[in-house]
């Protein structure tokens, strides 16, 4: 099975079922009050976190999530029946980022955690609600609002708290497996780790933390070489680095290099992981050449403090595990969000009250265009079958500003504004 930790898919949300105009029907009352129900609301498209969950496979095969639209209203002021929500369960460490502008929609770390990726839309009013002084039988009735509809980029990051970099066959999973219950494959050939292994390490004195076994990275990783690129995303959770070294140089690398081309690697990748703390720990010391070659790196490095294992053996680890947990004591977590987007960190969903509600352009020739998604909304709530529903529609738009906008832009008596496809002359 292919590991599966980024997924385009389609998201929309249920539209709200619309308001109807209906009457009262009596005896001997030729047309009784306004009765028409309220449209139900949408279903929302909800993300939840199931820790059952390690993969988004489900995610590739399904490609679009649709809930369910809200009812129309009914007879005797009858409420529409609500749109159930569509729940994706999603694994704990899932991030959902709208495919178009990159920014986070979501970001699921805690088991049963829930956000509303697309929102639903609300139902359409009944005529009963329009009903005035002047007006005691209004034929107008709202549609329901349509719902939220997106694409969005859903990618997992593994959570762990250290993890594991080096060159291919430098003893990562092994060391991974001395000192957790997890059992990754291990072998001589390189790239024997496809995908991410975390186990549970529990130190002898009684810490805990979660540690990441990644695939091995070679030169180039961070402009996509091997496999390297597509998990250093997920060292990005990481709070530490143990950086595993072959000193025996089974493959006859030199060891020095190797560990100056895997740093070069993360510090060009783009989030900044040469500023986590790193342990370098010097694997497979029990190799003719390890004590030589350890001899050569700490010239080079007098100031590193180096860990020295063995880990076919399990000598040396538990001092690594000891220097990892007091570092993860001491280490806050890193914002897992590129500068430009700190921003949205956090943000589950934006209220479409924080957006512009519209936006002016002179189309030049006395033409005016009037768009953006809170007027766009307005419009496909509203019914415009006559003059008086124009007219209605003419003045939730003075009152959202739009009229206050034109003119400040220059609009003249008699110019003609454009919006969601129909002409409007402006008059003042
Ligand atoms: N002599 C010796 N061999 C070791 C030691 N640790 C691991 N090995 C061997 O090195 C080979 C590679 O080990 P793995 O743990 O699969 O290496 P890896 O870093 O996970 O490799 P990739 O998954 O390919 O990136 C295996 O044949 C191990 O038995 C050690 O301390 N001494
Ligand atoms: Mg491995």
């Amino acid at each position: 099975m292919k590991f599966i930790d980024r997924v385009k898919i389609h998201i929309k949300a249920g539209k709200g079922g619309d308001g109807i105009t209906a009457f009262r029907r009596e005896k001997y009352v030729p047309l009784g009050g306004p009765a028409g129900g309220d449209g139900g609301r949408g279903g929302n498209v909800i993300f939840e976190v199931d820790t059952g969950k390690t993969t988004l496979l489900d995610l590739r095969y399904q490609k679009k999530v649709i809930a369910e639209n809200g009812g129309n209203g009914k007879v005797k002021k009858m409420h529409g029946a609500d749109g159930t929500d569509t729940i994706v369960k999603v694994p704990q460490g899932t991030i959902v980022k709208d495919a178009g502008t990159g920014a986070i929609i979501a970001d699921l770390t805690r088991p049963g955690q829930q956000a509303i990726i697309a929102k639903a839309g609300r139902g359409g009013r009944g005529n009963f609600h329009f009903k005035s002084s002047r007006n005691s039988a209004p034929q107008y009735s709202e549609r329901g609002e349509p719902g939220e509809e997106k694409d969005v980029q859903v990618e997992l990051k593994l959570l762990a708290d250290a993890g594991l970099v080096g060159f291919p066959s430098v003893g990562k999973s092994t060391l991974l497996s001395v000192v957790s219950k997890a059992r990754p494959e291990i072998a001589e050939y390189h790239f024997t780790t496809i995908s991410p292994n975390l186990g549970m390490v529990q130190v002898p004195d009684g810490r805990s933390f979660v540690m990441a076994d990644l695939p091995g990275l070679i030169e180039g990783a961070s402009q996509g070489k091997g496999l390297g690129h597509q998990f250093l995303r997920h060292i990005e959770r990481c709070r530490v680095i143990i950086h595993v070294i072959d000193m025996g140089a089974n493959d006859g690398r030199d060891p020095i290099e190797d560990y100056e081309i895997i740093n070069k690697e993360l510090a060009e990748y783009e989030y900044r992981l040469m500023e986590r703390p790193q342990i370098v720990v010097a694997n497979k010391m029990d190799l003719e050449n390890a004590a030589e070659n350890l001899k050569r790196f700490k010239a080079k490095y007098p100031d590193i403090d180096v860990f020295e294992t063995t880990t076919i053996i399990d000598e040396g680890l538990d001092a690594v595990l000891y220097r990892t947990a007091d570092l993860l004591a001491v280490t806050p977590e890193f914002p897992i969000f590129n500068e430009d987007d700190t921003e949205a960190t956090g943000v589950l969903y934006k209220f479409e009250e924080e957006r512009p509600q519209f936006f002016v352009h002179n189309l030049g020739n006395g033409q005016w265009l009037v768009d953006g998604d809170g007027i766009e909304r307005t419009f496909q709530m509203s019914r415009i079958d006559s003059d008086e529903d124009a007219m209605r529609f003419a003045r939730k738009m003075r009152k959202m500003g739009i009229d206050e906008a034109l003119r400040e832009a220059g609009c003249q008596d008699g110019d003609v504004v454009t919006i969601c496809k129909v002409e409007f002359q402006f008059v003042e």
